[in-house]
């Protein structure tokens, strides 16, 4: 029995572009889900995208035999700047597969250990800059926590440099990337015909593309004059050959997939860390905690990989956080391009899909489905989240990193660096809002972060 699927009017050919929000799209798409429910259609870019919202639904969406990512919209148009790198690599094509199996080893657990030195070569720059602010300075969390993580992806994945702390304002690169990022979600919204007008906007775009491009080619260029036998990422895709085809990857791969990790490495870790102290510091109970597990299980003296694993509540605090505010909010699914399917193609029996369909899976909002998280699914409360709780979810119920193969590669590199900053952070400050008013406002590009959420810090000790 297929049942209509509901969703707002909108306009001929241009659809629902007139609905959107233009700073937050992402409020307009959750509060059409508040008021269509856990399907919807929504018209963007002249496609019909179908937004889902519920585990039922998402569960379903996430099963890779029939469904695949779906590289369109806003995304597609990042491969202006990165073309087939990892992120933005088309379901089967080529140079993501060779791509992906060079970088599945220089991403994993044993490699990522070896990066634990520079980590906390970053952590500690942080720490100073804060050490010596003027007692009562009000601290921008999204800002300081950018230059920790773009200065730490750059030092640890390609030996650079970028010395974020030592200037007033952020590395160039992220300026460009902002920009880049804002306006391939503009481009993604509208029709093809109206992105080939050609605008200031679309002027700056190429300026920052090309911008992007040079800070990775010098970095390469660095590498090649000066050759070390680091285990890093760059090592990786120069020398790496694929066990598959025996392939390697070319300089132009290797830029497209630089300029990804300096942005997918930094802009969702920065947004976690900041939204984490947002959260604590909203909730008393939960910072005593977390600073009393990090006492306890650190003490005063360095931070050792050893602790990292120890750390449960502090585990908890930030899967709660991914939770609640996942930095990328939505992820793209199409039915699988190359499945011979059911026709009609349809989700929980009853909704049509058609073959090239977008759908949108609106991950964070199914992470407060009341079905998986109960009736208090929007409060914060790491305690559910405690290996034992979180081992019992269901499957698909949690996805702040995404699906499947197509999920995220960077995970252990940023589950190290998080709670290495977070035991560094606690063990050396108190923490205060520095406007108790404070509500929760989110800056959008691909990825949310707190706007103009400021905090104080004050050293707790002297410096350790
Ligand atoms: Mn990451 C893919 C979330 C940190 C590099 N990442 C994804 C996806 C999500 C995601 C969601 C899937 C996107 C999609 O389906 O379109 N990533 C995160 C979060 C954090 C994060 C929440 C931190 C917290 N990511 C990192 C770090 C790096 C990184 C750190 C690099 C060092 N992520 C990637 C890459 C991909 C990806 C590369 C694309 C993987 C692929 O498709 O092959």
């Amino acid at each position: 029995q297929l049942k209509p699927i509901p969703g707002p009017p909108g306009l001929p050919i241009v659809g629902n572009i007139f609905d959107m929000d233009l700073v937050t799209p992402l409020k307009t798409i959750e509060g059409f889900a508040d008021q269509y429910g856990p399907i919807y259609t929504l018209k963007l870019g002249g496609r019909e995208n179908l937004v889902l919202s519920s585990h039922e639904l998402i569960n379903e969406a996430c099963d890779e035999k029939r469904f695949a990512k779906q590289v369109a919209g806003g995304l597609e148009q990042v491969r202006n700047g990165v073309g087939d790198g990892l992120f933005t690599g088309y379901t089967g094509e080529e140079n993501w597969g060779v791509a992906h199996r060079i970088l599945i080893p220089a991403f994993g657990p044993l490699s990522i250990r070896d990066m634990f030195d520079e980590m906390v070569d970053m952590a500690n720059q942080l720490a100073l800059k804060w050490a010596r602010l003027p007692t009562g300075t009000a601290i921008d969390a999204s800002d300081d926590f950018t230059r920790l993580t773009l200065d730490t992806i750059a030092l640890c994945a390609m030996g650079g440099r970028f010395n974020s702390f030592y200037t007033e304002h952020q590395h160039p690169f992220v300026d460009a990337m902002v920009n880049f990022l804002i306006e391939s979600g503009n481009r993604g919204r509208r029709l093809p015909a109206m992105n080939r007008i050609p605008t200031s906007a679309s002027e700056s775009y190429f300026k920052d593309i090309d911008f992007m491009k040079q800070v990775a080619l010098d970095l390469l260029k660095e590498r090649r004059e000066n050759p070390t036998d680091k285990k890093d990422l760059l090592n990786a895709m120069i020398n790496g050959k694929d066990p598959q085809t025996g392939k390697g990857l070319s300089d132009q791969s290797i830029v497209n997939n630089m300029i990804t990790f300096l942005i997918a490495g930094h802009e969702t870790t920065s947004g976690t860390l900041a939204f984490t102290m947002h959260n604590l510091l909203k909730n008393p109970s939960t910072y005593k905690k977390i600073q009393e597990e990090i006492d306890t299980v650190c003490g005063r003296g360095p931070i050792s990989l050893e602790h990292l694993p120890k750390l449960k509540y502090t585990a908890a605090v930030l899967r709660e956080t991914l939770r609640l505010s996942s930095p990328i909010p939505i992820i793209n699914v199409r039915p699988h391009p190359f499945d011979n399917h059911e026709d009609p193609i349809l989700l929980n029996g009853q909704y049509k899909v058609g073959k090239d369909q977008s759908m949108i899976l609106l991950i964070k909002k199914m992470h407060q489905d009341p079905n998986i998280y109960g009736q208090d699914a929007d409060e914060f409360k790491p305690e559910r989240m405690l290996d034992e709780e979180f081992n019992k979810l269901p499957p698909n119920a949690w996805k702040p990193f995404g699906n499947g193969v197509r999920a995220c590669i960077g995970r252990p590199f940023a589950w190290q660096e998080m709670l290495l900053v977070l035991a560094v952070l606690f063990q050396n400050f108190d923490f205060y809002m520095a406007d108790s008013s404070y509500q929760l406002a989110i800056k959008q590009n691909l990825t949310i972060k707190p706007k103009d959420f400021y905090m104080k810090a004050r050293l707790r000790h002297g410096m350790t």
